[in-house]
């Protein structure tokens, strides 16, 4: 494609699209980027993209026509009924690409997708280091926190290309085809963006959209909604399944994991010898195998890379013990299931939880009951903790903490706790009421932890 002819307009100015204004200034695309900030709250990126050709819209959106533009780029943030877009899907002469669909556009190598509701970054991840440890060359890239454009730059038709992808990033994909698109499990989310179940379902289903006979998909048996999608798409199925023995699929059979693909039968290695714990993460190493063996990894790497693997940073990483109180971060949990899976690999312990954000109108009722289970004292923040308030006095449980801060939550948890508790930080919340990103959240309660005494 002759990305000189392009004139872009990039929406939103953070990870995505800087790296996508970047890129296309350097290719000699003619970019605008926009955001709704202001200057002064834009100050330092604007400082840091000057002299590299692109126009700087700060604090308001331009008109967009196709004499001005041709292109218009959202980042996945931007909910797309804002005027820009809505000018845009009105003229036909102009695409609205998400920036997976620009960087598929500009990558060569196999592609394999990862999306569902919880568990994307450690399987993406899994899947990475399964590919890395068997000496293919790997990018891995996409929701994770590293926009797909700028890693793709430099793919060769060897490279194998592991990408999170999100609904949003999905909603507008075009040619988007991965070789294998892994579909992890599905229960509602960022419902205040996409409105109903059904058009997060659809958006997310996109991964699908492209793909041909001799192309995968990767489903979760499991998961009723996701073992039907196979009726609606085109690819081969690769099932996964914890609870049944799915032909083809990847399960477990007296304590070994099979691959079983319909002529012949592969054993991979006991359930022992994977490093990850807790059902989730199964679901997750079970996943992460399929997609690694329709793509011919050897089963004895696989393995090794099982065996090694230890997990992804802020889902629930392990910060530190004091005084026999344990220290966990999963800030990535950002909805209430991933935060009902973070209670349950700790069921066997007090736990102290922190949690609430930002309100995407998620139901905290099963939340609430595995509170009343599992939990000894709530420490509740963000724009939704008394909604969940609500949600666990409903049930009759009274022992939460309303707190202004997280370093507030951190103390307030420390002088609660006792030897043998867990502090756990699992909001079931997205961040953006308080924070940039989990990831920031998650940094500010490591580093508050790691200033403890003790
Ligand atoms: N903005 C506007 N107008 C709007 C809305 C936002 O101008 O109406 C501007 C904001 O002022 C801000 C920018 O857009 O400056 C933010 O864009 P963004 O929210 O897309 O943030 P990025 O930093 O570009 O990060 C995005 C993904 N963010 C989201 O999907 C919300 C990151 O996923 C992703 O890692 C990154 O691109 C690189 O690909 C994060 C995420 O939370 C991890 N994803 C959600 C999730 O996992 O649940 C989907």
């Amino acid at each position: 494609m002759n990305w000189r002819d392009k004139k872009v307009l990039v929406i939103g100015m953070a990870r995505s699209g800087v790296a996508v204004a970047e890129v296309l200034a350097a290719k000699g695309s003619q970019v605008t980027i926009c955001d709704k900030k202001d200057e002064r709250e834009l100050k330092d990126l604007i400082t840091k993209m000057s002299g590299k050709g692109i126009n700087v819209i700060a604090g308001k959106y331009p008109e967009v026509t196709g004499e001005k533009f041709n292109l218009v780029i959202p980042s996945p943030g931007v909910p797309l009924d804002i005027p820009p877009i809505q000018q845009a899907y009105g003229d036909k002469s102009i695409y609205v690409w998400s920036e997976i669909e620009l960087a598929y556009r500009m990558s060569q190598g196999e592609i394999v997708a990862v999306t569902g509701t919880n568990g994307k970054t450690t399987t993406t991840s899994l899947i990475g280091q399964m590919f890395s440890d068997a000496g293919m060359p790997t990018i891995v890239a996409g929701n994770i926190g590293k926009p797909l454009v700028r890693e793709i730059q430099n793919s060769t038709p060897e490279h194998r290309i592991i990408v999170e992808v999100s609904s949003f990033q999905l909603e507008t994909i075009h040619n988007f085809r991965p070789k294998v698109a892994v579909f992890l499990n599905l229960t509602p989310d960022h419902l205040d963006r996409h409105k109903t179940f059904n058009k997060y379902k659809r958006c997310k289903m996109n991964i699908f959209k492209n793909q041909e006979k001799d192309d995968w998909a990767v489903l979760n048996y499991d998961d009723l909604q996701v073992r039907e999608m196979k009726k609606e798409i085109n690819s081969k199925a690769m099932y996964f399944s914890q609870k049944e023995e799915p032909s083809p699929g990847v399960y477990i059979k007296d304590d070994q994991v099979i691959v079983d693909w319909g002529t012949k039968k592969d054993i991979i290695c006991p359930v022992e010898h994977i490093k990850l714990r807790g059902s989730h993460n199964l679901e997750n190493c079970l996943a992460a195998i399929a997609a690694g063996v329709v793509l011919n990894l050897p089963k004895e790497s696989v393995a090794h890379t099982l065996h090694t693997f230890a997990g992804v940073e802020h889902r629930l990483e392990y910060v530190r013990e004091i005084n026999g109180v344990t220290f966990v971060n999963d800030s990535k949990g950002t909805n209430p299931e991933a935060s009902l899976k973070a209670l349950e690999a700790y069921s066997d312990k007090p736990i102290i939880l922190l949690a609430g954000g930002m309100d995407k109108g998620s139901d905290f009722s099963l939340f609430a009951e595995a509170i009343q289970k599992g939990v000894k004292n709530l420490i509740l923040l963000g724009e939704t903790a008394p909604k969940i308030a609500v949600a666990v006095e409903k049930i009759g449980f009274k022992d939460y903490y309303y707190v202004k801060t997280l370093k507030e939550a951190v103390h307030k948890a420390w002088e609660l706790a006792c030897p043998g508790d867990v502090i756990l930080l699992s909001p079931a919340c997205a961040s953006w009421d308080m924070f940039k990103s989990y990831e920031e959240r998650g940094e500010l309660f490591k580093a508050v932890v790691n200033s403890l005494g003790g």
